[in-house]
């Protein structure tokens, strides 16, 4: 086991990982085998059958823990598997206080298909402090919030959040996709438990679908081992093993993809100059929402970008067709550059009222910022801007 003092990306390599002990092999085997033998009943070396407990995927979940600096973590088939396991911690009855702007799957998970077994949810802006204590009852059993979020990369304070949820003897969860546990760790901040969809930034490399959750908590723990192998939504082992070679890169990676995004939020805010830009969305954007608590609790800004373009829908779709090197697709977190339309594509389980409630226009763009060379990525926008057969002064003189 290798301790928290050491540094991140000495751990991201060498976590869980050592050289394997029969071979010598640096790089761990991927063990296929779906069952194990017991030399005598219950004699076992560990493991028995790979839902419950798989060589390849402990060395993967030693290795998320050590990055979160949590105690324990369990690995998934998705993140929305994680969600799905997460949510059957509760019963009916039980209420759940969740940010108001979250993946779009989650917020179809929670309102139309744990609605029907008796969980409530109550969507608010969890930003503002007291959107959180307003909302608690007596059946709150959890408070669910992502920081940066997605679409919108808002930002909410984990240590204010998690000291709410202590003194309330609530379970809080960050949805810690956008961030990394590079950039940041809930866990310090007194977070219950942290999930990940590592088909993103972890993963890294768009060709793998995982998630994961860490904790400290060791009752809770036992109860999502337990609800991990009951409800068997488990990661392949090679799968497992693909998200491990990506977690190798994800300190450089993060601090590429950051960077890169930075110098496109620069650009961004050239073009809310020229007429273009409405809004732009970015952790690190001093006009930004408590871009002031992101740089408190994030090392960089992280890849994520989302913007309003001028002239809504159709302008945004036309946008999206110029682009290059920034692949129109859902995803993000890849070494390549992804641009999408949220309002049809990530958050089409909205309704328009429903996106709109939460501020997702109908001009919104999200970027996921790859780590391509920034020059190749700013020309790609330019060329994009440029070439926009909707006459920008054309919209502005219908506005007004
Ligand atoms: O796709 P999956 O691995 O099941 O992860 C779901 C998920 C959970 N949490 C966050 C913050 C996410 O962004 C996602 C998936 N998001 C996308 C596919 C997307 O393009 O936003």
């Amino acid at each position: 086991m290798i301790c928290k003092f050491v540094k991140f990306n000495t751990r991201a390599i060498h976590s869980g990982q050592e050289a394997d002990k029969e071979t010598g092999a640096v790089v761990p085997p991927i063990h296929l085998s779906s069952t194990f033998k017991q030399d005598g009943v219950g004699n076992h070396k560990g493991f028995e059958y790979s839902r419950t407990g798989n060589p390849t995927r402990q060395i993967l979940e030693t290795n998320l823990a050590s990055l979160e600096n949590g105690k324990y973590a369990l690995a998934f088939a998705s993140g929305s598997a994680t969600t799905t396991t997460l949510q059957l911690l509760l019963k009916k009855g039980d209420h759940v206080i969740v940010g108001d702007d979250v993946y779009g799957g989650t917020f179809r998970f929670f309102d139309k298909v744990m609605k029907n077994f008796g969980v409530t949810y109550s969507f608010v802006d969890t930003t503002k402090l007291t959107n959180i204590t307003n909302a608690i009852t007596s059946s709150t059993k959890m408070v669910w919030f992502e920081t940066p979020s997605n679409p919108l990369l808002k930002i909410s304070d984990i240590q204010a959040i998690s000291n709410i949820c202590k003194s309330n003897n609530l379970i809080s969860v960050v949805d810690n996709t956008f961030a990394t546990p590079f950039l940041q760790n809930p866990l310090d901040m007194g977070i219950d438990i942290v999930m990940h969809s590592t088909t993103k930034y972890i993963g890294g490399h768009s060709d793998v679908i995982g998630g994961a959750l860490i904790t400290n908590n060791s009752e809770l723990y036992e109860r999502l081992k337990f609800l991990q192998n009951a409800g068997g939504a488990v990661p392949s082992p090679f799968d497992c093993w693909l998200v491990l070679r990506g977690i190798k890169t994800l300190g450089i990676r993060m601090e590429r993809h950051s960077s890169n995004a930075e110098k496109v939020m620069r650009f961004l805010e050239g073009k809310i100059d020229e007429g273009h830009v409405e809004e732009l969305y970015y952790p690190f954007y001093s006009p930004h929402k408590n871009s002031d608590i992101a740089k408190k609790q994030m090392k960089f800004g992280g890849g994520m970008i989302s913007f309003d373009i001028v002239g809504g829908k159709e302008m945004a779709n036309e946008f999206l067709s110029h682009l290059k090197y920034f692949t129109l697709a859902e995803s993000l977190g890849g070494v390549e550059s992804l641009a999408e339309y949220p309002p049809s594509m990530t958050h089409g389980s909205y309704t328009p009222d429903e996106r709109l409630e939460r501020g997702i226009k109908d001009g919104l763009v999200r970027l996921s910022v790859g780590i391509e060379d920034i020059e190749d990525l700013l020309d790609d926008l330019e060329h994009a801007f440029k070439n926009l057969k909707i006459d920008i002064d054309e919209i502005k003189a219908v506005k007004h």
